[in-house]
């Protein structure tokens, strides 16, 4: 019973899981915590276990031994076998593996440690946001347990107002990558699985009620009525006054927050100058709660479907897109500003209005980017494959996925679709899953379409699109590798595809790999002449498919797989990109780039 009891109050003790996720955190009160950090490697999990693996965090009085003590032996005599300050140091944000050579294959735990000092003045809140952690991140603040987070492409937060001191603040993170079948994604992917902290660490500032979220952005089905949400984080009875301006629209808009702490509004407008890639208005809008300002800068437009065309702002559109990892070209995870300049402007001088940002959501960095380039955006969750669909805990966890992804993005005019999945194989339980994933989607943003990317069938040499989950999709998109996986790039021309689907279709991928600077016929495979005929090949059967709407080839930039093995060609790389992974572009983008020219002149 005794027992019991201290399981329950250790339990209680810690202070639980990752909180209502806070958006906008670029434009808030904030410290980076980015920088140096001290690491261990920890194969064995040394410092999260006891050896009899009783799990250090789950006891009473944790040993010296646990990791997240930072303990330092305070004598000569005294046995401690770690100590993070005289251990090595890497800069966050970071994946270990393309920064620590002898981390290159690892998976498995390593533990980062930053000390800090911070000086919380009365009555202020304050909060430690994960842009993302790749894959499991179990969170300590001056030995206190924040929380665990699953999921490697997602922000988090803890508050830690009541744990911070002014001085020698130590974070410990134990991250751990290892694959699991029933994570998601699974165990098997086509990239690499980066561990570690890659994206920002910040604290951030509030007072003790403040805006923690709110979708500003245009009503379904009205192109001049403004609508949406703030909530407000623990509202205080006395303090209920919002408001909503954007000066450049002449817009004061005031109301009351209700006792929810949430207040709903709809602001009728007129003139508003509408968000497309030839027009990237971004307006400043300040969001007002009792005299706390929040700016943002945000953009308007609707985007619908009718029948099988894409309406951006009422008027069809042909997505000219490219898929991309977040990936920097010469290996390892992508974060910043400048990453996210350098494939978006790659992206747009191959002609496109549109990215796929494959295969998990991409950091803020890039989609505010896209937002103020003018770049559609498709975004996406990593169910990819074959991810456990029976297992209530996967489902779970892909939906918290989906909507931190959600929370954090929803506000950007450049996101026109949320994709659910990218090609999982068919089943009862698949389906389910997906059709759920869309109505949760709808449910938090009924503004945006969803797809995902779906495999065909081939019935007596036709290309069927016609999987099930289509009826649930508002855009039908499938992958295709002729002439690389299968088929015969002499007779793509002739190639049919049918469709029982009156949608909007793209084709979410097709391409095949080249080596840059390999040169040869185009019949022999990995030469850039292969890829290039392969690209005309299919962009003639591209045309001719029903209800085309768009086209994402795979892929902008080379990127690192541990399944792509072959000696000389591969070493390690799926080479399908159209620039490789020294920047150089290969002949197939200069095919892709006068087709997506051609395109525009269609317009
Ligand atoms: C696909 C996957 C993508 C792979 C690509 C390939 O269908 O969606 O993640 O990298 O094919 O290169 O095989």
């Amino acid at each position: 019973m005794k027992k019991l009891l201290t399981a329950l109050l250790l339990t209680s003790s810690v202070l639980g899981f990752a909180q209502n996720l806070i958006s906008n955190v670029p434009n808030r009160n904030t410290t980076s915590l980015n920088g140096t950090w001290n690491y261990i490697i920890d194969p064995y999990q040394t410092g999260f276990y006891s050896f009899h693996m009783d799990q250090f965090d789950k006891q009473e009085k944790p040993a010296k031994g646990a990791f997240f003590n930072n303990y330092h032996a305070q004598n000569k005599q005294e046995l401690v076998e770690y100590d993070f300050d005289k251990s090595p140091t890497i800069n966050i944000p970071s994946d270990w593996n393309s920064q620590i050579s002898e981390l290159k294959y690892y998976e498995g735990n390593v533990w980062f440690k930053k000390s800090f000092d911070y000086n919380l003045k009365e009555k202020k809140r304050l909060f430690l946001y994960f842009g993302a952690i790749n894959y499991k991140a179990d969170v300590y603040l001056n030995g206190k347990k924040l929380g665990t987070h699953v999921g490697g492409f997602t922000p988090f937060n803890y508050e830690v107002t009541s744990i911070v001191k002014p001085k020698d603040n130590y974070l410990v993170v134990k991250v751990d990558n290892t694959r699991h079948k029933e994570d998601v994604p699974t165990i098997n992917t086509d990239w690499w699985n980066y561990g570690g902290i890659t994206r920002d660490v910040t604290l951030i500032e509030e007072e003790s009620s403040f805006i923690e979220d709110y979708t500003i952005q245009l009503k379904k089905g009205n192109a001049n009525t403004i609508s949406g949400f703030i909530k407000i984080n623990n509202l205080e009875a006395s303090q209920n006054n919002a408001s909503i301006s954007i000066p450049e629209l002449k817009i004061n808009y005031k109301g009351k927050i209700g006792s929810d702490g949430v207040l709903n509004f709809e602001i009728p407008t007129k003139k508003i100058s509408y968000w497309s890639p030839e027009n990237p208005k971004l307006y400043d809008v300040i969001i007002d709660f009792n005299g706390q300002k929040l700016n943002d800068k945000i953009g308007f437009r609707t985007i619908e479907t009718k029948e099988d065309k894409i309406l951006l702002n009422g008027k069809p559109v042909f997505l000219r897109g490219i898929c991309i990892h977040e990936e920097n070209a010469k290996g390892g995870r992508a974060n910043s500003q400048e990453d996210a300049l350098r494939l978006l402007n790659w992206a747009k001088e191959l002609g496109c209005n549109y990215v796929r940002l494959a295969h998990y959501p991409h950091n803020e960095n890039i989609i505010r980017e896209a937002d103020k380039m003018g770049l559609m955006v498709w975004e996406e969750i990593p169910v990819y494959w074959t991810v456990e669909f029976t297992n209530e805990n996967t489902y779970q966890n892909t939906k918290d996925q989906l909507t931190a992804a959600i929370t954090r993005d929803k506000n950007r005019a450049s996101i026109i679709i949320w994709s659910m999945a990218n090609e999982t194989p068919v089943s009862d339980a698949r389906n389910t899953f997906i059709k759920n994933l869309v109505a949760h989607t709808k449910s938090l943003d009924n503004t945006r379409l969803t797809s995902a990317a779906l495999l065909t069938l081939q019935v007596d040499g036709v290309g069927m699109i016609d999987d099930e989950i289509g009826k649930s999709l508002d855009i039908i998109a499938f992958n295709q590798y002729l002439g690389w996986y299968g088929g015969n790039l002499e007779e793509a021309e002739k190639k049919v595809w049918k469709t029982p689907y009156n949608k909007p279709v793209i084709v979410s991928e097709f391409g095949g790999d080249a080596k840059a600077g390999f040169h040869g016929e185009k019949n022999e495979r990995w030469t850039e002449e292969y890829q290039e005929y392969l690209y005309i090949q299919n962009l003639k059967m591209i045309e001719k498919i029903p209800h085309l709407s768009g086209t994402t080839p795979w892929i902008l930039v080379d990127f690192r797989s541990p399944k792509r093995l072959l000696p000389g060609i591969q070493d390690g790389y799926n080479r399908k990109g159209l620039i490789s992974n020294d920047g150089e572009k290969k002949k197939a983008f200069y095919i892709m780039q006068d087709w997506y020219a051609k395109k525009k002149k269609e317009e």
